[in-house]
């Protein structure tokens, strides 16, 4: 990364922008702490206190009419989160007094911030990486303990380490290659292309691990879509209410109950599943009705997972089994069959079997749920998960290249050829922790964070 001088001064509220007991206006960059000086009384001047201390004092206009008495916390570079001059102000949780506090000092000079800016002035000053930069917009959104896990863990470093390890690796042996390249003309090996071709095995491998993570990582980020469907009246609505323990939708006995598609979500065990109960399928001339059934197919095509219900007495439609497998992946649809506290015993195939309405069964689905979403993994809290998409595909990325090197090893190819593709892995793995990148990458990853952060 080319160095970058940030020259002014930004500013945004912190906490949420309704009313609570604190709120916190932040501010950073070169004259953070000048301008606060301007407009705050304590007792002693913040340009000579010493960094991470906090200060009482009173913020007041420019004509002399107190606006708040405030905490200020003073943070100095290259100590900050930003790695740059810092202040935070704690206001009354009143919003119109950090906005007040906020516009006083934009008339002062300060700019407001951009999305993210903070955290990506921290990246920009070496604070961060930009794997841990992405997971602090993690940290913040993960609504899962398991999710809140794996960012923190990414936000510690563990997936950067892993991944300048192999970046290691690879420059390793592609500077024996690169050596080789220098003395050309004196034919000397200084490494084995046996070896070599080792060395590559073996990151592919590692990679390997890494994306195998993937689809487990996803899930505890991102969380399950789940599509609740089949016939009128079978007790989708039912089985969604149990799920989420509350009356959420609204249960009859008239078959086209549900218009809607209801979406709620549920933690089982630490992952997020976001269950949608949708409208009965069947042909209808009710023009509201249609439009129910058509957003139920909506749902089915948007899931990754799709409990078809049937009951007892309707059984599994063959008809709608076959438009739903048209309109997902066959794996994805899991059959439910539902009321058997109506007739218990049954010949009837399907994956799952309980009542909605005594809760038998039940909880076996949401075993059944849970390994259909995670598949077989068993990872440890400590194992390394790649849960972001761009990272993933840096990696896929990475390895196609390590795939061209191996092979132009082995084809006994020159050195030349070798060494493109090792350095182009290598970029691959760097373009993950931000060494090179692009202004679009950053902007597209930071200005998804929110204001302040
Ligand atoms: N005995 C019994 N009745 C059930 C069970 N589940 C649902 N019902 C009843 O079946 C009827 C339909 O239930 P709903 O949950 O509204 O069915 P639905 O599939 O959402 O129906 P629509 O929204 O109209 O498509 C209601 O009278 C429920 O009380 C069950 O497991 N056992
Ligand atoms: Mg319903």
């Amino acid at each position: 990364m080319e160095n970058i001088f940030i020259e002014d001064t930004i500013i945004a509220l912190a906490t949420p922008a309704g009313t609570g007991a604190i709120s916190i206006v932040r501010v950073s960059g070169p004259e953070a702490i000048d301008f606060i000086e301007k407009v705050f009384t304590g007792k002693k001047k913040l340009t000579e206190v010493d960094s991470h201390t906090i200060h009482y004092g009173k913020i007041k206009s420019r004509d002399g009419e107190l606006i708040d008495d405030v905490l200020v916390s003073v943070f100095k570079k290259p100590n900050s989160y930003t790695g740059e001059n810092a202040v935070e102000i704690s206001t009354h949780g009143n919003p119109l007094i950090a906005q007040i506090i906020i516009k006083l000092l934009i008339s002062e000079g300060v700019r407001l911030a951009e999305p993210g800016e903070f955290t990506k002035r921290a990246f920009l000053n070496d604070r961060l990486d930009l794997l841990q930069a992405e997971a602090v917009a993690d940290v913040i959104n993960s609504r899962t303990e398991a999710s809140l896990r794996g960012s923190r863990n990414q936000l510690d470093g563990l997936l950067s380490k892993k991944v300048n390890e192999l970046r290691e690796m690879l420059i390793n042996a592609s500077s024996f290659v690169e050596l080789e390249l220098d003395f050309a003309e004196e034919d000397l090996e200084f490494i084995d292309k046996e070896e070599l071709i080792k060395r590559i095995k073996n990151v592919i491998e590692e990679i390997d691990k890494l994306l195998s993570t993937y689809s487990f990582g996803r899930v505890i980020r991102d969380g399950v879509n789940v599509a609740i469907v089949g016939q009128t009246n079978v007790g989708k609505s039912s089985l969604m209410n149990y799920i989420l323990k509350e009356s959420r939708a609204i249960v009859s006995s008239i078959p086209g109950t549900t218009r809607d598609v209801i979406r709620e979500e549920v933690s089982i065990d630490g992952v997020l599943f976001r269950m949608f109960d949708t409208a009965g399928i069947r042909k209808s001339k009710d023009e509201i009705e249609k439009e129910g059934v058509a957003r139920s197919r909506e749902a089915v095509k948007d899931s990754d997972l799709i409990l078809f219900l049937g009951d007892v007495e309707q059984l599994f439609s063959e008809e709608l089994y076959s438009e739903l497998q048209g309109l997902n992946k066959q794996e994805n649809i899991i059959k439910v069959l539902n009321k058997i506290d109506l007739q218990e015993k049954n010949n009837v195939k399907a994956d799952a079997k309980l009542s909605a309405k005594t809760g038998e069964g039940i909880s076996n689905l949401l075993n059944l749920l849970k390994e259909k979403a995670l598949g077989n993994s068993s990872y440890s809290e400590k194992t390394t998960i790649v849960s972001n998409m761009r990272h993933y595909e840096c990696l896929k990325r990475a390895k196609e290249n390590l795939h061209k090197a191996k092979e132009s090893a082995l084809n006994k190819m020159s050195g030349e050829f070798i060494s493109v593709d090792l350095r182009n892995a290598e970029n691959d793995l760097a373009e993950i922790i931000g060494e090179v990148t692009s202004e679009d990458i950053l902007n597209n990853i930071f200005t998804k964070f929110c204001i302040g952060k």
